[in-house]
């Protein structure tokens, strides 16, 4: 069907038929006046298949998922103002962390907007920042030409876009021929220089304490990566998102940097002279040592200097350059020595202590920890935002699994639908949702979408009857928890009320015996949800090595402000 479309169509139609032919298989959305008639076309069309969900801004955050897992678009459809605004923030997410997403608004009939007439928002200047591309479709002629653009935006530069469709031109005509191809893919892969690679090879060189620091974008290059921290002896530490790409164990592997991060992270990054960032642009400035060189190794040219002052951009692909970076290096050892060694052992320490944790009330980072161990391989966890966020980043050592979370844009309720979105890009996988009381709240009302198509994933709830960060934010400063606690349901009972199935935990026997039981079942197509009291214990977020937090952090953002505005020296 790709390619042809013999007779005349409605805008509906095509759409329809257009979305198929360029590979989005799945739609997220909730009704309205304004895409009724895309709805009737889905229907009859059969495919893309539509799932319809209980919040506009729960099926962007299911859509921005699946992006996150299977690297394609898939599309949200909301009505025109209401639906359209609740639908933002899941397309935030999928801005922020660089997913493609097409977002479809219904619009009030072209004579309509500007009358005060109900539902009537400036789509295109609330979308604005968002997307890549944000038109309304006036002309059913010009259906074509708009959504060519639009896919494109949105595939090649990985970002959302919107497209609003007013009512009446719904059922304007596409005429006949028009349907566009998916291109192919573009096969461009950047072949970095070699003075750029020698380069980066003479500041290693100089180096005596280089660290390594990997981000998602390092995915097709763990082994080079290792190979290299390996030869050099030299830490590796990595983003969030990048959690499960590195084998924990390894023993150069220091785990995550900045403030969810671990002490060992902090002491390495902070001793530093050298950081060698491998597609990463998470940056957490106080963390890192004010003497470092940096160079950044990138695939994506914008991202080189984006977030952090770089001495050297490599523009390419890890999986070439680190090769080629450690073919030049002989034998280069750094100085990190027992350093690196006692670290990591303290590292080690403190993760058996906490795994072996059989305290009660619970402590949250022993949960993570029992989590991390009855994962399958290859599991999804989807990561809500909160305190939890810190202990699983901490202390969830399991190997091998796909983490997605709200990276840059950090919405609470980002669990729930996030792990609706990732069961549906990939059903064969274990999909494990970890969230706090106040972030299940604000999304649970998705536990039905999960039942409804048969979306077998366990979400384990943290509850500890407060919005925690926010509150331990507020003691950090010494000022009175206010406005953080809340009352409440059990989300056990509320599970098993949506057709799920629920534990009610609050001893380590019975997160054995729940973990041990709910998560195999995920295999039978069981959905369910662990309510785990928790303990209401502060992270201790790490020190930053050498000067206060605030000192480092403000030499720091002055240098980044400094050199930003000079040219990266790209190879
Ligand atoms: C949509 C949204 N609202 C508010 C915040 C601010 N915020 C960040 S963490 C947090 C607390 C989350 O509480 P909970 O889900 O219970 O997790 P906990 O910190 O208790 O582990 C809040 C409210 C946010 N990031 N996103
Ligand atoms: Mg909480």
């Amino acid at each position: 069907m790709t390619g042809s479309m013999n007779v005349d169509m409605t805008v509906a139609q095509y759409v329809v038929r257009q979305m198929s032919a360029w590979g989005i298989d799945t739609v997220f959305g909730v009704p309205g006046d304004t895409v009724l008639p895309l709805l009737e076309a889905l229907r009859a069309a059969g495919r893309p298949r539509f799932i319809v969900c209980r919040h506009e801004g729960s099926a962007a955050l299911m859509a921005s998922a699946y992006g996150k897992v299977s690297g394609k678009p898939a599309a949200v459809v909301a009505d025109s103002g209401p639906g359209a605004v609740q639908m933002l923030n899941g397309v935030y997410d999928a801005h922020m962390d660089r997913v493609p997403l097409l977002a479809i608004t219904g619009e009030l009939p072209t004579r309509r907007p500007g009358t005060h007439w109900p539902q009537d928002a400036d789509l295109a200047a609330l979308y604005r920042e968002a997307t890549v591309f944000n038109h309304t479709l006036t002309d059913g002629g010009h259906a074509p030409r708009i959504f060519s653009q639009a896919l494109r935006h949105a595939m090649f530069r990985a970002r959302p876009v919107r497209i609003g469709v007013p009512q009446n031109v719904w059922t304007h005509t596409v005429p006949a021929g028009k349907l566009t191809e998916r291109p192919a893919e573009l096969g461009a892969t950047v072949r970095t220089d070699e003075r750029a690679v020698e380069r980066a090879a003479a500041m290693v060189e100089e180096a005596d304490y280089p660290v390594l620091f990997a981000g998602i974008g390092a995915a097709q290059a763990v082994e080079p990566l290792l190979d290299l921290a390996g030869r050099l002896e030299a830490p590796v530490v990595h983003s969030m998102p990048a959690l499960g790409l590195l084998p924990a164990d390894h023993p150069w592997n220091m785990g995550v940097v900045g403030k969810f991060g671990t002490q060992a992270a902090a002491e390495v990054l902070g001793r530093a002279d050298l950081v060698v960032a491998v597609g990463t642009t998470w940056w957490q400035p106080e963390y890192v040592s004010a003497r470092a060189r940096v160079i950044q190794i990138d695939k994506t040219r914008d991202h080189i200097g984006l977030t952090f002052p770089v001495d050297l951009g490599v523009w390419g692909d890890a999986a070439d350059v680190l090769p080629r970076l450690a073919q030049r290096l002989g034998e280069k050892r750094s100085r990190w020595g027992d350093t690196a060694r006692r670290v990591r052992q303290e590292l080690r320490d403190e993760v058996e202590r906490m795994s072996a944790d059989r305290r009660h009330p619970l402590q949250p980072g022993a949960v993570i920890a029992a989590v991390g161990r009855a994962l399958v391989p290859d599991a999804i966890v989807s990561l809500d935002v909160g305190n939890h966020t810190f202990w699983f980043s901490r202390y969830h050592r399991a190997d091998k699994y796909k983490l997605i979370l709200s990276g840059h844009w950090r919405t609470v309720g980002f669990g729930l639908p996030g792990g609706i979105g990732a069961k549906l890009a990939a059903p064969e996988r274990q999909v494990v949702v970890v969230c706090g009381d106040g972030g299940f709240a604000m999304t649970m009302a998705e536990l039905t979408t999960a039942v409804q198509y048969g979306l077998p994933i366990a979400c384990i709830v943290l509850r500890d009857g407060r919005y925690g960060e926010e509150e331990t934010l507020q003691k950090a400063v010494g000022a009175q928890p206010f406005g953080t606690g809340f009352h409440n349901a059990d989300w056990a009972a509320y599970a098993r009320a949506c057709g799920a199935a629920g534990y009610r935990v609050e001893t380590y026997e019975d997160l054995m015996w729940s973990l041990h039981d709910a998560l195999p079942k995920l295999a039978q197509g069981q959905v369910s949800v662990l309510d785990v009291a928790v303990d209401r214990v502060e992270p201790m977020f790490p020190r930053p090595y050498g000067g206060t937090e605030d000192e480092a952090g403000e030499w720091r953002e002055d240098e980044l402000t400094k050199r930003l505005r000079e040219p990266v020296p790209v190879g």
